[in-house]
Parts: structure tokens; C-alpha cells; sequence
């Protein structure tokens, strides 16, 4: 009896339900990496670099580990392009009893996952995605016969269940959330601690090669690749994480700066979704942090709840909507997605930073993604699948079990209100307030309508004088409905007038 283990490139941890039962003596491990996963969408191309070589140097793990692994490289000779195809090889060569493979992240893989066994006629065992606190089962328990979804109650019943900050079943500090101090902007030269970077290695230069050369047509830059790509590497960006920028991560959790978007984040998003990093170590390291004194609870309890609360919550989420969330459009939308999200040309500076930074580093941090890229999307309509498309194939962390709750639920509110309370629209005096974009900006921020305004301005009042019929009767928008309905009308017809002018320009691919 021999059974074949395989382990995707998100699931690069020893820990992994799919190994658990492994037997060294008679079963094996197939890892490829194959044309299909890495062109289902043209991920940037240091997306693809970082998940090879952390899967060759995880091969390398295993096989020390006393694991039989077989490795099939991209440029290998009877490389079959794909896992099927690469698995029914591998089957045709040696004979396995069984097949055993850990539940993929994505609904896409599970359903061609869930043909395997008829089509190779070999069992196919789908163990459990441990890389995750909360099982599916725990969130559709929560979920059920529930009207609305949100996060906060989901974590909360996560603190009481793991007792994470938790102390006589109460929270500690006295407060569920410290969100309210953690809304702060940089002051003039804010000190910020160097990010961990890793110079390639051999394994990496090999990897940093080959896609240059197999995939040079895929978005972003090549050259700034500074990622870890082993479990040793990742433990030492949390720790010096934990170390150096845990303390401020809370106050300025919000906050953006022109030429920075590593700031006081935790930068460890790719590792936990890859499997390097598991996410009860990384809560541990920062409760521990709290409890020894080297933190204030605003920080680490806003840190938790990013982990603890929000990935557990969309990936529950993402798994409990599927594939229904896919095809959710509730506002309609329907423009396609404007040139300046692949070139980042554009006057307006907060979007063309933003933009930059993403093809610079494959990242940027949420509130980039959220209220300057998404808020822009959300404004402008743009279409649920063109813009999950491309959050999906240009961050480093991005998978779409995490990726499409935050882009279709949380940016374009396409699910009508299932994730959020309300939509997050800003205006330009939002991300005036958080960042020093406007500072070096053509638009002006203060100004309303004519051709210096700050497009984010009219582009507000568009968006919520033409969702009027979906938002009126929200409590959470009826203020802002007021103060829309006492705002001088010609003023205001300005502004439309200045949205729709600029909304015609975007649809002509002219510079906005
Ligand atoms: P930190 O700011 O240091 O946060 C710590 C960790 O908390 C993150 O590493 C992540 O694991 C978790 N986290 C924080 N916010 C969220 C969230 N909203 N949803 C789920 N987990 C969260 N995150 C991804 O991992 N992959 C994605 O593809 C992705 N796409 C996003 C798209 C949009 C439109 C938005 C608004 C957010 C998206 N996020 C995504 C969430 C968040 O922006 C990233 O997790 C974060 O920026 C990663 O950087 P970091 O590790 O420095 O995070
Ligand atoms: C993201 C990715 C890429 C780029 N390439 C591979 C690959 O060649 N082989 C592989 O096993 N996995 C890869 N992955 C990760 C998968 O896309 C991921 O397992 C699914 O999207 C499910 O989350
Ligand atoms: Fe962005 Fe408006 Fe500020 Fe320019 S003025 S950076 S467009 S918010």
C-alpha cells in the first residue's frame, strides 16, 4: 500500500493535515510546478518567483525530514503543465493505492480536485486545511440563519473559543477592539525600522531566471524580490516584526506615506498563506508581547483581530458564499477596468503611488488596497470580475479565498451588504487626512468642482447620488444623505456634472 501525497505550493508546512498519516517507507510526495497554476491568472511575476522557491526549498525540508519527494521543476523535461496531468504521469509510472491532498484554498482547485478519483480511478482522500484556526464547519455554524455577517461578533466568538486575550472570560484590557486609537497619521519624519529583506540564493537566482525568462509578459518588477522564501525566513520577519514595529503598528494601522507602503505593518501575509508561517504562532508571538509588557493592547489586540478576526472570518466567508460570491454584482457595476491600474499613469497622485507600489513590491498595505485602489473602483463602478482579476494576480498574498470576499464584498460591496455595514466610499479628504499624497498631487484636495479638483470629491457625491435607491434607507448613511439632500443644488450639479465628464474621460482611455 503506497500513497501519493500531494502538496500544493500554499501548503508548504511539515504540519499540513496531508502529511500527517506519511508513511516514509512506502509513500511519496509529488510537488510540480505547472503552467496551469501559475497562468490561471498572470500573477506578477514576484508572486510566481516567491512560490517556487519556497516550494523547491520545502521539497528540500521534506526530503531531510525522510520524505520519498518527487519535484517536478517548471523547465523539467516531462513537466505535463498541470497538476492533473502531472499526477496521472506520476501515476502512470509507479503504482499508488491511494491519492492524499489537503483541501485547496480555492473553489476552482476543490472541484477539479473532486474529479480526480474517477478519472484515475485511484481514491482521492481530501484531508483538512489546518493552515487555518477556524474549520468551514465552525464558520456555517456561526453564519447560519443569520441576516448579517459580521466580523466582530465571528471574532469575538474566536476569543472565547481559543481564550486569546482572554482573561476570566472577559477581554483583556476591558475592551473587544481598540480601533478608535488606532486611526492615527504620520507627523512630519516619522521613524520607521528597515523591513527584513533576503538576498536571493542560489535556489531563488534560478528561480528569479526562469521567470524572467518564461513569464517576462506578467505584471510587475522583477528585481526589487527581497521576500524570505524558507519557514526560518518567515519566523524572522515576525519576530523582528513583534520586536520593532509591533508597539506602533496599531496607532498608525491606517496610515500611508508617499515611497513606503511597508510602514509598520507585519509584512507576513504571503508567508501565513503559503503555509511558512501558521497562524497560532503568530498570534502567540504577539499576545506573548502584550503579556510581557513590550506592547500596548491597542497594538496587539488590533494585530489578533487581523488574524484571528478578519482572515479566519473571509476565508469562512469565502467558502460558506461560493461559488454564488463570484457572480455577486449588486450595485451593478459595470465599467472595465481602467489602463492606469496596469501603468499607474495617472495625475492623480495617491492612485499612481499606489499602483507603482504594488508593481514595485507585489504588495501594498490595506488601506492602499482598500480606501485609494478600491475606493477609486468602488466610485467609478467598476466591474466585480475585472478587478478581482487583478487584485488577485498582482499581490504576493493573494489567493481568492482571501482576495474575493475583500474585493467583491468589502471594496464594491457586490454582495449587498453580507460582509459589510456599508460601503467604504471616501472622499479626497480622507486620504488627505491619512497621507501625504495630496501634498504632491495635481489636484487639489480642497477644491470641489472645476479642473483642479481632487476627482475623489466628485466622484463621491456621483456615487452615492446615483445608489440613492441602495443606500437611502441604511442607518449608517442616513447622515450623509442629509447633509447630500441640504448641499446647494447648483453646486452640487457641478460636481455631478465634473463626475460624469471625468467618467467619460476614464471610458476613453484618456489621461485622468
Ligand atoms: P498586516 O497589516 O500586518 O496584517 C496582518 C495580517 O492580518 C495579514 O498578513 C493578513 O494575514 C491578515 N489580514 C489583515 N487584513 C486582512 C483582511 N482584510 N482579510 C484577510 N486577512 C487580513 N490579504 C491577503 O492575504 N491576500 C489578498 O489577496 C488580499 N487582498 C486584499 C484585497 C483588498 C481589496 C483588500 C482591501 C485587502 C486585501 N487583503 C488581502 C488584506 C490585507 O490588505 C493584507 O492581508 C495585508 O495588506 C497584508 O500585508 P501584511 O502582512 O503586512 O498585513
Ligand atoms: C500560486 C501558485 C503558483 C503560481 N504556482 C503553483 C504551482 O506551480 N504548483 C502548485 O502546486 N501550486 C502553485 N500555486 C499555488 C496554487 O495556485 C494554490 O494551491 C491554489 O490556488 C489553491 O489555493
Ligand atoms: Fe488623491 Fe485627490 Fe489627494 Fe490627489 S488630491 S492625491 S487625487 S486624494
Amino acid at each position: 500500500m503506497s500513497n501519493l501525497v500531494i502538496v500544493l505550493g500554499d501548503q508548504l508546512n511539515l504540519k499540513m493535515s496531508s502529511l500527517h498519516n506519511f508513511d516514509k517507507g512506502s509513500d511519496t510526495v509529488l510537488m510540480s510546478e505547472v503552467k496551469e497554476e501559475a497562468t490561471y491568472v498572470k500573477h506578477h511575476k514576484q508572486k510566481i518567483a516567491f512560490v517556487f522557491s519556497a516550494m523547491r526549498h520545502f521539497s528540500e525540508v521534506l526530503e531531510k525530514e525522510g520524505h520519498n519527494t518527487l519535484y517536478v521543476k517548471y523547465d523539467a523535461k516531462d513537466n505535463q503543465g498541470s497538476l492533473f496531468e502531472q499526477i496521472k504521469h506520476t501515476c502512470k509510472n509507479n503504482s499508488y493505492s491511494s491519492i492524499t491532498i489537503a483541501h485547496p484554498g480555492e473553489y476552482r482547485l476543490l472541484e477539479e480536485v473532486k474529479t480526480w478519483e474517477s478519472k484515475l480511478n485511484i481514491p482521492v482522500n481530501i484531508t483538512s486545511d489546518n493552515r487555518f484556526i477556524a474549520s468551514q464547519q465552525f464558520f456555517s455554524d456561526w453564519a447560519e440563519g443569520r441576516k448579517q455577517y459580521r466580523m466582530e461578533f465571528f471574532y469575538r466568538e474566536l476569543r472565547k473559543k481559543t481564550g486569546v486575550l482572554m482573561e476570566d472570560k472577559q477581554p483583556r484590557g476591558g475592551k473587544w477592539n481598540y480601533d478608535a486609537d488606532n486611526r492615527k497619521p504620520f507627523g512630519k519624519n516619522p521613524d520607521i525600522p528597515e523591513r527584513t529583506q533576503f538576498s536571493p540564493d542560489e535556489i531563488t537566482e534560478d528561480v528569479l531566471n526562469l521567470v524572467e525568462s518564461q513569464f517576462s509578459d506578467h505584471f510587475g518588477d522583477i528585481h526589487n524580490f527581497s521576500f524570505a522564501v524558507t519557514r526560518e525566513g518567515a519566523l524572522s520577519v515576525l519576530s523582528d516584526f513583534v520586536e520593532q514595529r509591533l508597539t506602533d503598528f496599531g496607532q498608525y494601522q491606517d496610515a500611508m506615506l508617499e515611497g513606503d507602503p511597508w510602514l509598520f505593518h507585519s509584512h507576513i501575509g504571503l508567508y501565513l498563506n503559503v503555509g511558512l508561517l501558521m497562524p497560532e504562532e503568530v498570534i502567540q508571538a504577539a499576545e506573548e508581547a502584550y503579556l510581557n509588557g513590550d506592547v500596548p493592547i491597542n497594538s496587539a489586540e488590533g494585530f489578533i483581530r487581523q488574524i484571528l478576526g478578519w482572515r479566519e472570518y473571509v476565508r469562512g466567508f469565502y467558502w460558506y458564499f461560493m461559488p454564488g460570491l463570484k457572480e455577486k454584482n449588486y450595485l451593478e457595476a459595470s465599467r472595465s477596468l481602467p489602463e492606469l491600474y496596469w501603468s499607474g499613469k495617472t495625475k492623480m497622485n495617491c492612485m499612481s503611488q499606489c499602483v507603482q507600489d504594488t508593481k514595485k513590491y507585489a504588495y501594498a498595505h490595506h488601506i492602499q488596497r482598500l480606501m485609494v485602489l478600491g475606493n477609486f473602483a468602488l466610485l467609478t463602478g467598476i466591474e466585480p470580475k475585472a478587478l478581482n482579476e487583478w487584485y488577485l494576480l498582482v499581490y504576493a498574498d493573494a489567493y481568492e479565498w482571501v482576495e474575493m470576499p475583500n474585493v467583491s464584498s468589502m471594496v464594491l460591496f457586490a454582495d449587498g451588504g453580507q460582509l459589510a455595514s456599508k460601503p467604504y466610499a471616501a472622499s479626497g479628504s480622507y486620504i488627505n487626512k491619512m497621507s501625504n499624497y495630496c501634498r504632491n498631487c495635481e489636484y487639489s484636495v480642497k477644491e470641489k468642482t472645476g479642473p483642479q479638483a481632487c476627482p475623489f470629491n466628485y466622484l463621491y457625491w456621483h456615487f452615492l447620488y446615483r445608489h440613492q435607491e441602495n443606500f437611502s434607507s441604511n442607518p449608517r448613511m442616513a447622515m450623509i444623505y442629509k447633509t447630500m439632500s441640504k448641499m446647494d443644488q447648483t453646486k452640487f450639479n457641478h460636481m455631478l456634472e465634473d463626475a460624469d465628464t471625468f467618467l467619460i474621460k476614464l471610458e476613453n482611455n484618456e489621461e485622468v
